[in-house]
């Protein structure tokens, strides 16, 4: 056994991976261009950074695990949509929609799945946009549709998801009630603050315009 998969399955996984590794610079290139288009039409930069990144082989068993699924390269292909991932911090939640509605108006992939997990928080405060894309991927003599799921957030979103995920690590799920209540607060302060910092520059643009 290696990270979870029997040695065969993790020669298969090998086998598969630099397919989603194409995706990702597929995806990452083709989102730079959009970005740089919407730069030089409206003079206003609406992405802080851009990330991508590959699930390693222990996440991927460890997600089929979760799924209670059995640890094969095929299970992984069949269903995950998260082996491929790029995560987008945008300064505020009004660019997060903005680059929402550029993604999905996109001719680029197909659009699989939306979840606005900033209109709807999940119940311990988690808050971003997540859009699963199809993208068209030349493999083994075909074209194959590679799932890529996209996580756009503000930078503070992103603060607060980082230490969450390091939190529910160090407890393995069994959080302590003293901290989920401390990271559920945390969690809408955060979301009032992006509100107000939105505010500010609304208020400078305004100000900018009429100079
Ligand atoms: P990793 O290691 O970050 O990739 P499920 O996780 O099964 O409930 P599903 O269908 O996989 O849900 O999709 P969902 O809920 O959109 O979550 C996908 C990813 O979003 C997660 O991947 C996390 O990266 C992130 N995420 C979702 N909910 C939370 C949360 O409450 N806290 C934090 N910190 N991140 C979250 P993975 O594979 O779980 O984790």
């Amino acid at each position: 056994m290696a990270a979870g998969f029997t040695e065969p399955e993790l020669l298969k996984l090998e086998k598969l991976l630099p397919v989603y590794e194409k995706a990702r610079e597929i995806f990452i290139s083709k989102l730079n261009i959009i970005h740089q288009d919407f730069i030089r039409k409206n003079n206003y930069n609406p992405i802080e950074h851009i990330k991508g990144r590959i699930k390693s082989p222990e996440s991927i068993a460890a997600k089929l695990q979760k799924l209670n699924l059995e640890i094969t390269a095929d299970n992984a292909r069949r269903h995950l949509n998260d082996i491929c991932g790029a995560r987008i911090i945008c300064p505020f939640a009004k660019d997060i929609y903005g680059l929402t509605g550029l993604l999905t108006s996109s001719p680029d992939w197909k659009v699989r799945e939306l979840k606005d997990y900033i209109a709807n928080p999940k119940p311990g405060g988690y808050r971003s946009y997540h859009l699963i894309l199809g993208l068209q991927i030349p493999y083994s003599g075909k074209e194959e549709e590679i799932p890529v799921e996209v996580q756009i957030r503000t930078a503070s979103m992103d603060f607060w998801a980082s230490m969450e995920h390091k939190v529910r690590y160090k407890y393995r799920e069994h959080v302590p009630k003293h901290l989920s209540d401390e990271l559920a607060i945390c969690a809408e302060k955060i979301a009032e603050l992006d509100k107000r910092m939105q505010l500010i520059q609304e208020i400078v643009t305004l100000i900018n315009e009429e100079d």
